[in-house]
This record gives structure tokens, C-alpha cells and sequence, in this order.
């Protein structure tokens, strides 16, 4: 079937004669029919840069479009993606499947704080909730005691958001007294780790499941947890092939970390072969003995272009959050700063925990002056050196001193360039 519908797609994009066209046919390719899947690895990729450089419509090649959808994406340039009435039921399909495989059913009330508007994350959890007949809650983002009201009255059982705003959520939750009735969350459209998976399960007392996707191949849905997936993301394979390729875009074997490649089978307004996402992860078979067929990914590693190299040592900021969501005495937000104004150097900005959490022995944890923050320090800076190989400078802030993303993805890595600091406590 996957095998069928390349065919397909590359019929397409040959008929439409864009820039897709014009790059297959400089590879040899001018018929459809002549193409396998063992073929893809001398296709053409398609690029993030190639989607800019051809803004904002020239990768569409289908006119009926019904809906636009995007990124803000890095350094604020947008990425738009047109999408066909054909688009939106694929997408519907995938995410009902994901919700599905989350133990969602036509019973569930679904509560989406995801934000509603170009970014995919509102719309896509929306479409795939109503294919799937169950009643979704269109919160979108921000507002949050509005949010926290709602989930008392109507005591949803699904949760969807970022990760970051499930924690947000969670502790607004604790602080009204209202207990939630969540069984299951699906998070994503940002990273975050097993550790940050223990924090939200421990807060809103549900499971907490892995939601990928990106605006480029459809939204989220293009990958998810299931609850039998056993700690990978179920790829919805039969409309976007996933290949894992180094950084010269050969593909590297099950289990290497490579950047993820999508090709969309069945997309119609802006279909893409071989777009090289800059997602860095593992692929794998399907779990064994699971009656599942669809390859699986792990979660995302890092981002090829986010991966820092500070003084000669590789970082992938998940490394960090993993170093530091093992700490109980620290909150679950943080900053990373990479400081580049003389010699390189890595900032972890965190909060002390609201509650005071004690050391691994259970008694508080104490520097050298007595003050509970240096020993903070001091042992966040000891395990990180341990784990990346590099002395990182800690920062230990009061609680509440980071910004809280109420809206859209977290913000967890900045650049010191010069000017002033992004963080309070660096000098
Ligand atoms: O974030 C789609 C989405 C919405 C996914 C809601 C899941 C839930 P974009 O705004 O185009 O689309 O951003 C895509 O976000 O290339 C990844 O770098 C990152 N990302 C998305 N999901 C995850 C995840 C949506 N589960 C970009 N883990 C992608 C890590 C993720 N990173």
C-alpha cells in the first residue's frame, strides 16, 4: 500500500510540475511507475529552507484548498501550509487514531487547551476528537482559571496540551482544591522528557502520553503513544513514511538517533517527499507480539540545529531537563542559556520548589553557608557535569521566577549574545 501510494504521490507532484518536479526529474525520475520504495533514498529531500524560500505557497500544488494552517517557527519566520478537503480527513483519521490508541471513546469529554488559530495543535486534537464522536472542549490556550473552573463542572477525562501548560495546569488545579477526573493527557508540539512524564502524572493524576507532529506533514497525529506502545510513538505510516537519516542524509539503522524524514503519502495541497524535519529520534519495528503494524519512533531526542556545542562537548537541552527533573528539590521550569559573549559558557537557570523539597536523604539539602539554594546548586552542577561532561554555571531562582507559557510552546533555550541577561541571576 505505501508502495502504491508513492507511486501516486510522485504522479502528482510530476503532473503538477513545481519545484518538486523539476528536482525529480533531475534524478532521472519522469514516470511515475518506474518508482519503489526501495527507491526513497535517492529521491529528493525538501527542506524547511526550500518552504521559505518559496513562501508562502509555492510547494502548493493543488487549488482547492480549504483551510491554512503554520508555524510562527524559528526566528519568527511563518511556514504556511495549505490543506484540501482530502488533508483535513486524513488528518481527522490519524488524530481520532491517536486519541483512540489513548483509550479515548465516543464517551470521552475532551478537554483541548491546545491554542486554536494557524498553529495546528487546537484544530487537529478538535477534528480528530468529533471523527472519533467523542464531545471536545474547545479551551485553546491561556485564561486558566477559566480552564480550571470548567474541568470542576464538567470533569473532563482526556486532557490535551503542551506538556509545559499541563504542569501549569496541574499546579492551578492543586491551589482551587479541585481534584480532576483525567484519565489519560496527550501532550506534545514540544520536547520533554520521561522525568517531565513522572512530574505530570504525579500532579494530575492521569497517564501521561506523547503526541508528535509538525505543520509541515499535517499537525500533530503524525505520530502518538498509545497505551500499548511501550514508551514509543505508534508513526502513522500509511500516509507518512519516516525515514532517520545523519547528517548527510544517509539513512542510519533502527535504534541510531537520526533526524526525522517524512514523505506524505496521501496529502493532496501540499503534499512533501522527503522532508527533512530537523527532529532528532530512534526508529523501531512495531512493539513484538503487539497487533499493531505501524513502525514506532522514540520521543524526540533534540533538534538537529538545537543540539549545543559549548566548548567542544555535543548538548541536547533534553539531557539537562533529565538532570534536573531528578532533583526533588527543584520545579519543573527552566531555562537553558547559552552565553556567547566571551568565552562560551552554559547557564541552567531553575526555581527552587515552591514546597521546599528535601535532599535524596529526606533531610533539607544544605550548602557550605547554610543556605538551602547552594546546596541546590552545588549538586545540580556536580550531576550535570557528571552527565554532560561540561561545567554548567547554575542558577537556583526563587519560585515563580521564570515565565510561565500560558499560551504556545515553552520557551526552555535562550542566547546571550550581549545586552541584557534573559534570566534573572546571571552576571
Ligand atoms: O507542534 C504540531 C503539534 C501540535 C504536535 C500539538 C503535537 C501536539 P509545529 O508548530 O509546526 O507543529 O511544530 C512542529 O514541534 O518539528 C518538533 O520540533 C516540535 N514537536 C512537536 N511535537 C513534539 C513532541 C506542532 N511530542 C515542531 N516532542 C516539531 C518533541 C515536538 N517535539
Amino acid at each position: 500500500m505505501q508502495e502504491r501510494r508513492l507511486r501516486a504521490l510522485v504522479g502528482r507532484l510530476l503532473a503538477a510540475d513545481g519545484v518538486q518536479a523539476g528536482r525529480l526529474r533531475d534524478v532521472g525520475v519522469r514516470d511515475a511507475r518506474q518508482v519503489s520504495l526501495d527507491d526513497l533514498a535517492r529521491l529528493p529531500f525538501v527542506t524547511k529552507q526550500d518552504l521559505w524560500e518559496h513562501y508562502p505557497t509555492g510547494f502548493q500544488v493543488d487549488d482547492r484548498i480549504v483551510c491554512v494552517h503554520g508555524s510562527s517557527g524559528t526566528g519568527g519566520r511563518p511556514t504556511l501550509v495549505p490543506y484540501t478537503a482530502h488533508d483535513v480527513d486524513v488528518w481527522a483519521s490519524v488524530m481520532a487514531r491517536a486519541l483512540g490508541g489513548a483509550g479515548a471513546t465516543s464517551r470521552s469529554r475532551i478537554h483541548n487547551a491546545y491554542g486554536y488559530g494557524l498553529f495546528t495543535g487546537g484544530l487537529g486534537v478538535h477534528h480528530g476528537g468529533m471523527r472519533l464522536g467523542a464531545a471536545v472542549l474547545p479551551m485553546s490556550g491561556g485564561m486558566t482559571e477559566r480552564q480550571v473552573r470548567l474541568i470542576a463542572d464538567l470533569r473532563p477525562d482526556v486532557l490535551c496540551c503542551t506538556p509545559s501548560y499541563a504542569i501549569h495546569l496541574g499546579e492551578a488545579l492543586r491551589r482551587g482544591g479541585v481534584e480532576p477526573a483525567f484519565r489519560v493527557g496527550v501532550f506534545g508540539a514540544e520536547p520533554w522528557t520521561d522525568g517531565m512524564r513522572a512530574k505530570i502524572e504525579g500532579l494530575l493524576g492521569l497517564r501521561a502520553l506523547d503526541i508528535y507532529g509538525l505543520s509541515e506533514v499535517i499537525g500533530p497525529g503524525v505520530a502518538c503513544e498509545s497505551l500499548d506502545s511501550q514508551g514509543m510513538l505508534n508513526v502513522a505510516e500509511d500516509h507518512f513514511l519516516v525515514e532517520a537519516v545523519d547528517p548527510d542524509g544517509v539513512p542510519v539503522p533502527d535504534g541510531t538517533p537520526g533526524e526525522l524524514v517524512f514523505t506524505t503519502l496521501t496529502k493532496t495541497g501540499m503534499p512533501l517527499l522527503r522532508y527533512r524535519s530537523g527532529d532528532v529520534a530512534t526508529l523501531a519495528p512495531p512493539a513484538p507480539g503487539s497487533p499493531r503494524t505501524l513502525r514506532r519512533m522514540s520521543k524526540v531526542l533534540g533538534r538537529r540545529d538545537d543540539m549545543l556545542v559549548v566548548r567542544g562537548v555535543n548538548v541536547f537541552p533534553s539531557e539537562i531537563e533529565g538532570v534536573l527533573l531528578a532533583d526533588p528539590r527543584v520545579g519543573p521550569h527552566y531555562l537553558v542559556v547559552e552565553d556567547r559573549r566571551e568565552r562560551p559558557e552554559l547557564w541552567v537557570v531553575v526555581e527552587g520548589h515552591p514546597t521546599g523539597g528535601e535532599g535524596t536523604d529526606g533531610r533539607p539539602a544544605e550548602g557550605a553557608d547554610g543556605h538551602p539554594a547552594e546546596g541546590v546548586r552545588r549538586d545540580l552542577t556536580a550531576a550535570l557535569r557528571e552527565r554532560l561532561g561540561l561545567t554548567c554555571r547554575v542558577v537556583v531562582a526563587p519560585p515563580g521566577a521564570l515565565p510561565r507559557p500560558e499560551t504556545g510552546k515553552a520557551r526552555r533555550l535562550a542566547r546571550w549574545d550581549g545586552g541584557p541577561p534573559p534570566a534573572p541571576g546571571l552576571t
